[in-house]
């Protein structure tokens, strides 16, 4: 029988254009990202309702980034949808409506209140070199800010590239010293990789840990549920480079046939992450789908270590 919060669960998913039907779609997509088999649809979504019932505070942090990842939420409507109806994001610089003191007191004021209870999501690098005066909010350095924040939340997931491994901002010679979370403050993370990371991603993670469920880490601090796998493993294109049938040159008829991008320089053979399942903007495609090699975004120092891009291993 449907509960009341479970009814005003989907009323509300509604008034966001979520209908039903969408959401259980949505529910079958991250059953598979998150390894279950199909029979496990109707327990994810009950797991869902279960957590919106309680719709867990949630600090968002930015940093040194492109905010690609934020825009990776917002762009994927259904899925950022039933996050945000199923957390309650507390603070959020590019989405919520206050700004200057307003905005500095939302994030005390939540910190506060939820100290030891809310969850941190952090996107973006955290600059170290000269006391971290590379970067700032409202005056204080995003290593202040991190100090003061993180180390009261109950648990901190960051998001993208940057936050989990320094991403962009540190490329070599990266002069401000930007690194990860972890790096920078000396904190354990949950690491969603990716330059954007894939929000499927961050609604199964949070699904896992409010539901006590525990959560499988590589040695980067990934989830073996979304990263366990290589791109290459999944790959639509994988028949072809075992066929030794490569795309030599964008635009040409192999390309037009899909032939796999190895030549291309593609890194998927190095790089763990579940694209070719979870997809972007509500499973519509990921880079290799679109024709475009893989260029390993999801890896510590790819800035570094697969450049050139474009250019065979
Ligand atoms: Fe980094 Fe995300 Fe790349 Fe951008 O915030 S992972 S530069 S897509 O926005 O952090
Ligand atoms: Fe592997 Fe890339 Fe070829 Fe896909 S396109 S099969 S990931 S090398
Ligand atoms: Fe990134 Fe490669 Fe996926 S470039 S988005 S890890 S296909």
């Amino acid at each position: 029988m449907e509960t009341n919060s479970s009814k005003k669960f989907y009323e509300k998913l509604e008034s966001k254009g979520v209908s039903r039907r969408d959401f259980l779609k949505y529910c079958t997509a991250l059953t598979a990202t998150m390894g279950l088999s199909h029979s496990f649809v109707g327990q994810v979504a009950a797991k869902i309702e279960k957590v919106a019932a309680i719709r867990p505070p949630v600090v968002w942090l930015h940093f040194s980034e492109c905010t690609g990842c934020s825009e990776a939420f917002l762009r994927t409507p259904d899925v950022g949808g039933i996050i945000l109806e199923t957390i309650s994001v507390e603070y959020h610089e590019t989405l919520m409506a206050a700004a200057g003191v307003q905005a500095e007191k939302s994030l005390h004021d939540a910190v506060e209140k939820y100290k030891g209870k809310f969850v941190c999501i952090v996107e973006g690098a955290i600059g170290t070199s000269y006391n971290g005066s590379y970067g700032k909010v409202a005056g204080k350095t995003f290593l202040e800010i991190a100090r003061e924040v993180i180390p009261k939340a109950a648990t901190t997931i960051c998001v993208g590239t940057c936050s989990a491994y320094g991403g962009i901002s540190a490329a070599a010679p990266n002069p401000g010293g930007y690194k990860g979370v972890k790096d920078a403050i000396g904190v354990n993370t949950i690491n969603l990789p990716g330059c954007p990371f894939n929000p499927l991603n961050l609604l199964g993670t949070i699904l896992k840990y409010l539901n006590n469920e525990k959560i499988e880490l590589d040695d980067y601090g990934r989830p073996i549920f979304a990263y366990g796998e290589t791109v290459h493993d999944n790959c639509p294109r994988l028949e072809h480079y075992e066929n030794d049938e490569f795309v030599e040159e964008f635009g040409s008829k192999e390309a037009e046939l899909g032939y796999c991008l190895y030549k291309m320089g593609c890194r998927g053979p190095e790089t763990y992450n579940n694209c070719p399942t979870a997809k972007f903007n509500d499973a519509t495609s990921f880079p290799i789908q679109a024709g475009h090699p893989c260029i390993g975004c999801s890896e510590p120092d790819f800035w570094d270590n697969m450049t050139p891009f474009y250019e065979e291993m």
